[in-house]
């Protein structure tokens, strides 16, 4: 696989100078006195200062496109850069001249923490496509110190490590001293007026030194390097208490520096509904107002302050609520720093900002008690106090349902700043992740927006980078398809549909299967090295990895995987297609319920794996510690795609998509972005289940739906299932699960578990079966892989430059 155009290196000699150059510069001694850790340090050094470089030599005019975002997960960047750079043979071959493999030194690299599920990994999708179409895109985060947690298994429950991720340093990474920028918290604000002109300022409180490190994000070809900026939050001037230091109050005397050090300490869970509160405040208001301060600065070192033309220049995007306070920080630097009018500043504010929803889930999207807030960024709240002061006066009254509409869209409301209302009213464009989702959000989530400002809705389904996930994560098959339809596929993903003829072809059908095979023993091994599970690479590999959350239903997938147990041990003539069950994800560390789903899938997995009655049948694995590295791993063994969210929960997803790349089958609901797989797959090629969106709404609203009824119309199958959550059948390595049993039970099945069942269980079944014919399984796999062209991030990112960034207009 190789990309064109701009080879950082020329030859495998070429590399092999530079890289032994690199080991004198970079760490001081020879190649061979390094040890593996050192070369990989050496090799990704090495990498970068090329990336920054191309950066340095070409800037192509055009749009400035920031993306803000608190969570990029990037993942390992080495191999994707010598993938995007065209040298990754050079580089392999060169690393085997060496004595030392290419894949040794990759795995030496650490996941960076800095993002925790699928809204951070399409960022960092997202900036490796506006890298590879050549836009000028900049990711703003937060540089966290510490990532989410390591997720070790004790006795089957998770725990949570520190994620120390910085522990060896980070050698993408670029600290600019001279790029830092002041964040102001607290304090007062002051009015000032002087010959009738009057002005605002904020005095007091802490200032903050938002330091920038800049990591080099590579596009596919090289050509294009684009910047990632990460914020760290330190101490505006040394604040050293001496006397307490002094007096031996050593905590005392580090307080000030260490009360700001924590703003960029640690990642929180964004879906949680629970974290450090104040603190996430904190974050999310320093790299707004850092990225905010930077865009203005390059922006008038350029234009001057002609701030009316903001808009044509730069597009801000807001990636959830989190950034949402970009519209009236934007205002309060236009207004206070710059001397732009009020409405004129809010004018700009909405011509350059745009916003992503990625939940319908009430509980994520934010909401900030109004004194805490304004305690803490009380100037900025001014803004939004008067946007909102202006919205209400101005509400058209024309309209029946007037007061309802009001009531839905303001965004100060019972003592709380609504961030979605917030975020929407100050963009011009708002944008859902998957058609449905797009649909719920019109329809219900941000309804009333809907009905005021339709223009401003649209949909743009989400994307993965097929040239990390297929490309540099499975590459047996990602050879097998470069050679038989060339390599054009890792720049248009279109070109993938290319594959579809082959799809009859019995000898590709069979290399598929070889590469498969080669992805089920690679995984197979890992599984054994890091849990101890063995997992027979002749089962079917069913595979659920994401977020642990009620509404992904992973709790589903255990009730079908405990019945398949009670039915081959009670009844000899049934035969499922033998299957290795495999979850990955985190739960959010306060979220108990998930860490007892968790708990759960150890627990059954312990059961499974050591009764001589079931196993050759069933195994069930759960790898611990979720990762973008572990990921690339799992996705290309995968055989069966779980996507089992009850309809109408799941805003799109992105496994799914990753998943269906690699030649796995869908078994899922007919929710988020899975509908458009099965559009795109056709109905032969996927397998749904399940209750609808409206069977699921109309359920709900008629109050009829008991979970008691579902228990006692079949207490041998299903109703022994729940029994055994507390019966002891499943406590021998930690005890039962009565909460998850009162989750169902005295809760009435929130997440319609009970309720889909029978339907999942016989879906799955029917799939497992047709898993015989080889051949029909495999074409079905290939024309998954086929029509998966379109879920490239390539394609999201087309439609954002078109219709909401504007750019090329
Ligand atoms: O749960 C959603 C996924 O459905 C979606 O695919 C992903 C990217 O759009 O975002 C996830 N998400 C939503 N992560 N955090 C939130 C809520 O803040």
């Amino acid at each position: 696989m190789t990309a064109k155009n701009n080879r950082i290196f020329q030859s495998k000699e070429d590399f092999l100078t530079q890289y032994r150059d690199a080991c004198e510069t970079f760490a001081g001694k020879g190649f061979e006195e390094l040890n593996d850790q050192e070369r990989y340090y050496v090799l990704a050094s090495l990498v970068a200062s090329k990336a920054k470089n191309v950066r340095a030599a070409a800037r192509p005019e055009g749009k400035e496109v920031y993306y803000f975002s608190l969570e990029f997960l990037i993942g390992p960047l080495l191999d994707n850069y010598l993938l995007n750079f065209g040298v990754r043979d050079i580089v392999e071959e060169g690393c085997n001249d060496l004595g030392t493999p290419l894949d040794r030194l990759l795995s030496q690299e650490v996941d960076p923490g800095l993002g925790n599920g699928g809204l951070g990994r399409l960022a960092a999708c997202f900036m490796d496509s506006m890298a590879a179409l050549g836009i000028n895109g900049n990711g703003n985060g937060m540089r966290y110190r510490y990532g989410l947690f390591k997720q070790v298994i004790k006795e089957g429950r998770q725990v949570e490590k520190m994620d120390n991720w910085l522990e060896h340093g980070f050698p993408w990474e670029t600290r600019k001293n001279e790029s830092a920028v002041i964040v102001q918290f607290g304090g007062n604000v002051v009015r000032h007026e002087e010959n009738g002109r009057y002005w605002f300022t904020q005095e007091g409180g802490d200032l903050v030194k938002a330091v920038p490190y800049d990591v080099p994000i590579v596009g596919y070809g090289g050509k294009t390097v684009n910047n990632l900026r990460l914020w760290s939050a330190e101490p505006a001037e040394e604040n050293f208490d001496l006397d307490a230091f002094n007096a031996g109050d050593y905590a005392k005397a580090m307080k000030f520096r260490s009360d700001v050090e924590a703003i960029s300490q640690i990642l929180y869970p964004n879906d949680s509904g629970e974290h450090g509160r104040i603190l996430r405040l904190k974050q999310e208001y320093l790299f707004v107002s850092a990225g905010l301060q930077t865009i203005l600065r390059t922006y008038e070192k350029k234009f001057g302050p002609k701030w009316e033309d903001l808009g044509k220049h730069v597009a801000i995007h807001t990636n959830d609520t989190h950034p949402a306070m970009c519209g009236p920080e934007l205002m309060r630097i236009l207004v206070d720093d710059k001397g732009v009018d009020f409405d004129l500043a809010f004018k700009i504010a909405q011509e350059t900002i745009s916003y992503t929803n990625h939940t319908v889930m009430p509980e994520a999207l934010e909401k900030w008690p109004i004194n805490t807030f304004r305690a803490l960024l009380p100037r900025t709240y001014m803004f939004i106090e008067e946007i909102d002061r202006r919205y209400r006066e101005s509400f058209p009254h024309d309209r029946d349902n007037w007061q309802d509409l009001l009531a839905q869209t303001a965004i100060l409301w019972d003592g709380q700043v609504r961030m979605a209302n917030l975020s929407v009213i100050f963009s011009h464009s708002v944008n859902g992740v998957s058609a449905l989702h797009t649909g719920i959000l019109e329809a219900e989530t941000l309804h009333g927006f809907y009905e005021l400002t339709p223009e401003k809705f649209n949909n743009k389904t989400n994307g993965i980078s097929h040239r990390r996930f297929l490309g540099n994560a499975n590459p047996s098959y990602a050879r097998l398809i470069s050679n038989t339809i060339g390599d054009g596929w890792l720049s248009d993903a279109n070109e993938l549909k290319k594959l579809e003829p082959y799809a009859d072809d019995a000898s590709f059908l069979e290399e598929f299967e070889k590469a498969k095979l080669e992805n089920k023993r690679r995984l197979a091994k890992y599984i054994a090295d890091t849990t101890g599970v063995e997992l027979d690479t002749s089962m079917v590999f069913d595979v659920q990895v994401k977020r642990f959350h009620a509404y992904k239903r992973q709790l589903l997938n255990v009730f079908k995987i405990l019945d398949l147990y009670n039915r081959i041990i009670s009844d000899s003539s049934f035969q499922p297609r033998p299957t290795a069950f495999v979850f990955s994800g985190k739960a959010a560390q306060s979220y108990t319920f998930a860490k007892e789903v968790i708990r759960l899938i150890n627990s059954v997995a312990e059961v499974v794996n050591s009764d001589a009655r079931v196993n050759d049948k069933i195994r069930v694995a759960f790898v611990p510690n979720f990762a973008v590295s572990s990921a690339q791993l799992i996705y290309p063994a995968a055989e069966i795609s779980e996507q089992i969210s009850w309809a109408g929960s799941e805003a799109s997803g992105t496994s799914n998509m990753k998943l269906m790349m690699n030649g796995a089958i869908t078994l899922g609901t007919y929710d988020g972005a899975n509908v458009e797989i099965c559009k795109l797959v056709g109905e032969d090629n996927i397998k749904i289940f399940g209750l609808r969106t409206e069977e699921v709404e109309n359920l709900r609203a008629s109050g009829k739906y008991w979970a008691w009824d579902a228990y006692n119309a079949d207490r041998p199958r299903l109703g022994r299932i729940v029994d055994e959550l507390t019966d002891g059948t499943l406590a021998h390595l930690s005890g039962n699960f009565e909460s998850i049993r009162d989750e169902l039970m005295v809760n009435n099945d929130h997440d319609l578990v009970l309720k889909d069942f029978y339907s999942y269980v016989s879906a799955w079944e029917e799939l497992t079966a047709s898993y015989a014919d080889r051949k029909a399984w495999n074409r079905s796999a290939v024309l998954n892989t086929a029509r998966s062209g379109y879920f490239s991030s390539d394609r999201t990112i087309r439609e954002y430059a078109n219709d909401i960034w504007h750019i090329g207009d």
